[in-house]
């Protein structure tokens, strides 16, 4: 009896000294484990008579629950207890900003293409995208320049032999212009078809203003009723968003590709001095980008009715865009993976550009 109570008094203290969960549990086992001092009390209960067996069983059982109900709630203490402490430790700042040196630059043609797509996507343009390298059929004979035609020349073109063919025109070629991307799409769909398709480009050019491998986005519009007027308004707000003006003067002056009849170049009015480029005003031209009507030619290649549908087509340089907009002076440098031109002209990643959030981050240029 005296050792049920020492024993108990014992363990009550134990229980209330424990400053962990461990300790806590180690107490359970010796006192209510398989070998635990209460276990082999009540063990000991078998040899007794009956009215002993009983007695002695009660006081057994009543210490037993005291030591339980102990247990647990020193239990809820110490879960609390360590909770709290861990989540004192482990604090963490979420309004903390992030530390910009360490996390890279946008370069600045993923800029550009990240808010002509932008722009294009709110006019509800979709981005398509494919291959770098192409068949000639869909580089050149669907776009209305026929074998001999001078822009399939060699001086231009990165031609890629045809392991399969000794014939030079099924060799294939990485890509001199996206419209091979245009082309894939109105086979596969018939209109209303308005897409943009932006990507790598390739012509066998090095010096200031081109690189062998540079970046394009064309632009096509299909439908039944599609104008050089829906042109022309799809192409101005296009510049006044992409300079984020809210005028421009822009003229078409006409022009020749052989995938577009008729033909032009955009221009947008600027003032060029030796020092500075201002864009907007001024009695000096630009050149922005090349635009026409989608010649039938095309549209018939592709399975389309041009007795049905007329379509729109444009396209643009977005590595001469950015050094425009930038004044980045020299394209070569787009392409030398040099840190020190990336931290200079290169763009905060986090800020991105949208038609509601501000499409260039002006701010966000990198010092
Ligand atoms: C330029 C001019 C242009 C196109 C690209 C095109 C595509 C198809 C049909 C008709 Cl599938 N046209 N693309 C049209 C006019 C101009 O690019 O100066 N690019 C840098």
């Amino acid at each position: 009896m005296e050792n049920l109570e020492t024993l108990k008094i014992q363990t009550l203290e134990q229980i209330n000294q424990a400053q962990d969960i461990k300790a806590l549990e180690a107490i359970r086992v010796a006192a209510l484990g398989k070998k635990g001092s209460l276990t082999e009390q009540m063990k000991g209960l078998a040899g007794l008579d009956v009215e002993a067996k009983k007695q002695l069983g009660q006081q057994l059982n009543l210490v037993k629950g005291e030591i339980e109900q102990a247990l647990n709630s020193k239990k809820q203490a110490l879960t609390a207890k360590e909770l709290e402490e861990k989540l004192k430790t482990e604090k963490i700042d979420v309004t903390l900003p992030i530390r910009e040196e360490n996390i890279g630059r946008i370069h600045p043609v993923s800029k550009i293409y990240e808010e002509v797509v932008a722009i294009f996507g709110e006019m509800g343009f979709e981005v398509a995208d494919g291959p770098d390298i192409e068949d000639q059929f869909h580089n050149f004979n669907a776009l209305n320049t026929p074998a001999n035609h001078p822009a399939r020349q060699m001086q231009d073109t990165f031609y890629i032999p045809n392991p399969e063919s000794d014939n030079f025109d099924d060799s294939y070629v990485v890509r001199t212009q996206t419209s091979a991307v245009q082309i894939r799409t109105m086979e596969k769909k018939q209109p209303p078809i308005r897409i943009i398709a932006p990507g790598r480009t390739y012509r066998s050019d090095y010096d200031a203003t081109h690189t062998p491998m540079f970046h394009q986005v064309e632009g096509l519009v299909v439908d039944k009723v599609t104008t050089f007027a829906n042109l022309k308004g799809c192409l101005y707000d296009f510049v006044k968003a992409f300079f984020e003006l809210d005028d421009i003067p822009v003229r078409y002056r006409p022009s020749y590709f052989p995938f577009t009849e008729p033909s032009a170049e955009m221009d947008i009015g600027c003032k060029k001095s030796k020092t500075e480029l201002k864009i907007g005003a001024g009695n000096d031209w630009l050149e922005i980008l090349g635009c026409g009507m989608v010649h039938p030619n095309v549209l018939k290649a592709c399975g389309i009715d041009p007795e049905e549908y007329q379509g729109f087509a444009f396209g643009m340089g977005l590595d001469r865009l950015a050094m425009l907009k930038y004044g980045i002076p020299d394209l070569r440098t787009f392409f030398e993976a040099d840190v020190r031109w990336l931290k200079h002209y290169g763009f905060m990643p986090l800020d991105e550009s949208s038609m509601t959030g501000g499409l260039s981050n002006n701010g966000g240029l990198a010092r």
